[in-house]
């Protein structure tokens, strides 16, 4: 079952016609990133009161999802979470249909593959996306947004989904763009945790965690240049390194654990790292580089 797009509600024009579903701040930023780009934007909030600065600013609000949806024909969704979106397109009637779906909540490839196929059910388009951007980044030069799913619909609003920032479309299946965001943001993960350990351990002296973030943040990034070799080796499968092996690391580890012990903080984070280069010493990759660590992470 798939609806013709109604003539009026023609994604083509360089004026389009955009609904927002969820204005929490994400939403709100994408929102007004489609006003600031001269779009006719109508957005939707649970909560209603949300919709009062848009407003202002010449959004349409409306009151139901369903009415939202009915308003345009490309349909973006930021709310909380999977589970919400499901629930909003759920308490829809007909709406959905000849719709294109653009859903830039978090979520997992598996939850992007199953909403693909509700929209599919439905006679609606779907694209996911993942959101490379904090709200103040939305539509300045650094922000973009990977997207999967649906080639056609990415092609056809390339230009108005181009008012968030950059627009990469990885694949047709729907659940790689979430794919993309999860493992950019585990990297944003792991340097986080490992820089507030750093700042944990320094406080323990009472030494400033401004005192330390200068060096830090020269010593990260200059770590960070690694990245590129690092998945060289990870996609070749050679580890052979000569800049520091599993073997070294797995000498110096313990170090750190007794450190954070001694300091009265939890060493968790190194006693898994040690884990898994134990792993790889057993399984004979004691000369191999860090980028062994990669594999070793498999099941
Ligand atoms: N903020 C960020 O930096 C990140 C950047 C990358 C992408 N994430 C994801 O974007 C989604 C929304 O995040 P957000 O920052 O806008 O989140 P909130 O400000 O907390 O707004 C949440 C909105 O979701 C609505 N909502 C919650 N539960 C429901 C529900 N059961 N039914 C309908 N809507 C619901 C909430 O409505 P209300 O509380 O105002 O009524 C907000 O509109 C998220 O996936 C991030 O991971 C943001």
């Amino acid at each position: 079952m798939s609806a013709p797009v109604s003539p009026s509600l023609s994604p083509s024009s360089s004026s389009s016609s955009v609904s927002v579903l969820g204005l929490g701040m994400m939403g709100s930023a994408l929102a007004s990133a489609l006003l600031d780009a001269g779009h006719r934007v109508t957005v939707w909030n649970r909560t209603f009161a949300r919709t009062g600065p848009l407003a202002d600013r010449g959004a349409v609000a409306v009151k139901t999802a369903a009415e939202a949806v009915a308003a345009s024909e490309l349909v973006i969704l930021c709310l909380l979470d999977n589970g919400n979106v499901r629930e909003v397109l759920d308490s829809l009637g007909e709406e959905a249909a000849g719709r294109t779906l653009v859903n830039l909540t978090n979520g997992t490839p598996r939850q992007a593959r199953d909403l693909a196929v509700w929209a599919g059910g439905r006679g609606a388009r779907y694209l996911d996306g993942g959101i490379m951007a904090v709200p103040q980044m939305i539509a300045g030069p650094a922000a973009y947004v990977f997207y999967s799913g649906d080639e056609k619909a990415f092609g056809e609003h390339e230009s108005t989904l181009a008012a968030f920032g950059g627009a990469q479309f990885v694949g047709a299946d729907a659940g790689f763009a979430a794919l993309y965001d999860i493992a950019l943001l585990t990297g944003m993960y792991g340097m986080m945790i490992g820089v507030f350990q750093a700042f944990a351990l320094a406080r323990t002296e009472n030494i400033p965690a401004t005192e330390v973030a200068g060096p830090l943040t020269d010593w990260v990034g200059a770590m960070l240049t690694g990245a590129r070799p690092w998945a060289e080796a990870i996609d070749s499968g050679e580890h052979l390194t000569d800049v520091s092996s599993l073997a070294v690391n797995h000498a110096a580890v313990p170090n750190f654990v007794e450190t954070f012990r001694d300091q009265g903080l939890d060493p968790a984070f190194f006693e898994q790292l040690q884990k898994l280069l134990v792993r790889g010493i057993e399984r004979g990759h004691s000369a191999d580089g860090l980028s062994r660590l990669a594999d070793l992470l498999k099941k």
